[in-house]
């Protein structure tokens, strides 16, 4: 029988059992009491390496990251950089609140994996998460990283500014284009820019990689000089084509971020997902203020005229 508790759950899942971190991960993202002991708990224990990858459904985010999966696991160490021998992947579609069209396909490119038992799958939903999506995500990161897992890849379909928003609290963060992207990304380039640190240019069989290649280097021109240029590769994820190298890219990258010029980075990271709670929290509680008896009473007393809105708000806001 696999307890209820969050505190033996995490221990379990410490100790390797996939049931206990599948249960965490649901607490995640159902929210209410359950999801704040476990975030409480996976807090301080070291979170994984995340690569983050994002691009328009269909640019080959999952056919990529089912690649990337078996180079990393065969490649063993890399340029000194100790090998990780358990991956953990997080697939989220922010369109589609519970598992889609779109993950059963990744499932499906993805099956190879399933079965294996260094590799742990999951399609997030929410189900209840205070935060959406981009709260439960950096909580089901920790989680793993409770979990002992050291590398987690996170599948974000679409490139709205949710999508950036959830692929940010990656460490590495990739942008999954294609030849001729332009259009599909028209709307947030400038989001993606910001955060993309490699782009890649998949579907590199088809015609137009140059002029997209040099697409992006001139949007990356115009962005200005910055401590990191993002590297654009291209790849044919469908024959392996590049997978190598997108892999030397993101331990390139890796070792930047290690070298501690990333500080200010994380330090912005962290604030913006406190921001994102208290938002979230102060949401809620207001969600709570505006119904009952005290609000009604407030609202017929507007009515009479015996106060105004803002008083009123006060006076509900002073509520224990
Ligand atoms: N021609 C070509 N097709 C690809 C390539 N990469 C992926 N695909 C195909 O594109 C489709 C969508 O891929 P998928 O990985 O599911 O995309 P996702 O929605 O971004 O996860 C699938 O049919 C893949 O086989 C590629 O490099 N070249
Ligand atoms: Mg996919």
């Amino acid at each position: 029988m696999i307890p209820r508790d969050p505190a033996q759950l995490v221990e379990l899942a410490r100790n390797g059992s996939r049931t206990a971190l599948a249960r965490l991960l649901t607490y995640v993202e159902s929210g209410g009491p359950v999801q704040l002991a476990t975030a409480a708990l996976v807090y301080r224990t070291p979170a994984p390496y995340v690569i983050g990858l994002t691009g328009p459904p269909g640019s080959g985010k999952s056919t990529l990251t089912d690649r990337l999966i078996t180079t990393i696991l065969t490649r063993g160490s890399f340029n000194g950089i100790d090998a990780f021998d358990e991956i953990g992947v997080l697939c989220v579609d922010p369109s589609s609140p519970f598992t889609g069209g779109a993950i059963l396909g990744d499932r499906i490119r993805m099956q190879d994996h399933a079965t294996n038992e260094h590799v742990f799958i999951r399609s997030m939903a929410t189900r209840g998460h205070l935060g959406g999506l981009s709260l439960a995500v950096p909580d089901a990161l920790r989680v793993l990283g409770a979990a002992t897992f050291r590398l987690a890849l996170v599948e974000t379909v679409g490139v709205g500014q949710m999508e950036v928003e959830i692929t940010s609290a990656a460490d590495t963060t990739i942008v999954v284009t294609n030849p001729g992207w332009g259009d599909s990304m028209q709307a947030n380039k400038a989001g993606l820019l910001e955060v993309a640190d490699i782009f890649v240019i998949n579907k590199a069989d088809r015609a137009g990689v140059r002029e997209t290649r040099r697409d992006l280097e001139q949007m990356l021109d115009l962005g200005g000089a910055k401590e990191w240029r993002p590297t654009i590769l291209e790849t044919v994820a469908t024959t392996d084509a590049g997978t190598d190298e997108l892999w030397e890219a993101i331990v390139e990258h890796r070792a930047f971020v290690e070298s501690g010029r990333h500080d200010l980075r994380r330090r912005a990271r962290m604030r913006h997902e406190l921001d994102k709670v208290l938002t979230a929290v102060v949401r809620s509680r207001i969600g709570d203020l505006a119904h009952g008896a005290a609000y009604e009473e407030q609202i017929d007393a507007l009515l009479r005229g015996d106060t105004d809105p803002y008083r009123a708000a006060a006076t509900l806001l002073a509520e224990p």
